[in-house]
């Protein structure tokens, strides 16, 4: 042991202190250790906005019988949905950039399935409404699903009408849920006419473990003990 001691410690013969020295080293060295790995934690879980880059969606098999109108024209998919590239970006109202569905009866509506690819914590709901009366979305109506498939919340959003003649998102503040990797989305309009730009969700990425891994106390509190204990052996050596 002493053979292979660091040549940072050649100039404390006493064996003693030399192993003082060397566990303190080692607690220091943990510490940051876990100091770093609280910090990569902490960037993984960093609000993110998830749109086509990061999630998909499809047309739900829920969706009731009616019309998509001009939606799919010229080879447009339902990628629209979620092509904003930001939370605060702005559409302006187009055969390219919205969605038009009419239900054949009123209740009627357009089902979406998202799917996260893992589980989420969501924070904000972003969701740019048509900005008539006459065609905007009246309801939604969410299902949260953790990666599982068992049910983790629901969600009933009255929008408000979309913004002129840019349509900005309406954000919703959401306390919950967590663990979301699907979430189905039941929109309808009263008079049966379902019109909008986008649907989008900040959120964080759901940690594995929780509580989330912090420096631990235990870690923290044999540095200190080390800590006396060295002084207090360099102060009876100096006796
Ligand atoms: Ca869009
Ligand atoms: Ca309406
Ligand atoms: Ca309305």
């Amino acid at each position: 042991m002493t053979s292979m001691a660091s040549p940072l410690l050649k100039h404390y013969p006493d064996p003693q202190m030399e192993r003082n020295i060397e566990m303190l080293m080692r607690l220091l060295l943990n510490s940051l250790v876990a100091f770093f790995v609280w910090g990569a934690v902490n960037a993984v879980a960093a609000p993110i906005y998830l749109n086509e880059s990061n999630i998909s969606v499809s047309v739900g098999s829920g969706t009731s019988p009616g019309s998509f109108n001009n939606t799919f024209s010229g080879g447009q998919t339902i990628n629209k949905v979620i092509d904003a590239p930001s939370a605060t970006s702005e559409e302006f109202h187009n055969q390219t950039t919205h969605i038009w569905y009419t239900a054949d009866e009123i209740g009627g509506g357009l089902e979406l399935s998202f799917d996260f690819g893992q589980e989420y914590d969501l924070n904000i709901l972003h969701f740019w409404n048509y900005t008539g009366e006459n065609f905007d979305v009246d309801n939604i109506a969410f299902t949260f699903f953790n990666s599982a498939n068992s049910q983790v919340g629901i969600l009933d959003v009255l929008p408000d009408l979309g913004s002129a003649p840019g349509i900005t998102a309406q954000d919703i503040t959401l306390a919950a849920p967590l663990n979301v990797q699907y979430v189905t989305a039941f929109l309808t309009g009263s008079n049966r006419q379902v019109d909008f730009q986008n649907i989008g969700f900040t959120a964080e990425l759901s940690s594995p473990t929780d509580p989330k891994p912090v420096p631990e106390p235990g870690t923290l509190g044999l540095l200190a003990f080390g800590l006396v204990a060295l002084t207090s052996r360099s102060r009876r050596r100096k006796c």
